[in-house]
């Protein structure tokens, strides 16, 4: 019996973002936050890249995350500076520091605390599983 199918590597078009994330909702692109941010990041730096609705978490445990070119990177923020970096891209460059700094302050608010009270509201007083079922989640 030939194995192989079940142990393929896939091959990914090369400079192109593989972005693994979750699949598409009927209302959002994306059930997370982080994963429209770095989609959004992309397309605005107009960066070629390649869904991949696995549902496959990085070594973090989480998703989005990104190869690139055989770079496997996680985080969102993280994908988005490497990114930064390899292809010499700052979409921020028309910012002063301060505009700069107002960003980051409203990031680090959004990501580290406003998140968890939405996903408080969204996930677990979601009573009737709607969102979790509109997803078409496996545990749903
Ligand atoms: N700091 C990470 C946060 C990513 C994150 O929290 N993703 C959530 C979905 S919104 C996740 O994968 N959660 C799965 C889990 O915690 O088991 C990033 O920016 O990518």
């Amino acid at each position: 019996m030939n194995c192989n199918i079940f142990y393929r590597k896939i091959e990914y078009p090369r400079d192109t973002v593989i972005l693994h994330q979750v699949g598409r909702g009927p209302w959002a692109p994306s059930m997370t936050p982080f994963a429209i941010k770095l989609e959004s990041y992309l397309r605005l730096a107009k960066i070629p890249y390649q869904n991949v609705h696995d549902m496959k978490t990085s070594s973090k445990g989480k998703f989005p995350w990104i190869e690139y070119n055989g770079d496997i990177i996680a985080d969102s923020q993280l994908c988005i500076e490497y990114l930064n970096k390899k292809l010499n891209i700052d979409i921020n460059n028309h910012l002063t520091d301060e505009q700069r700094g107002i960003g980051r302050a409203f990031q680090k608010m959004f990501e580290e605390n406003t998140y968890w009270a939405l996903a408080l509201y969204r996930w677990y007083y979601d009573a009737d599983l709607k969102a979790i079922a509109a997803f078409k989640l496996p545990f749903s």
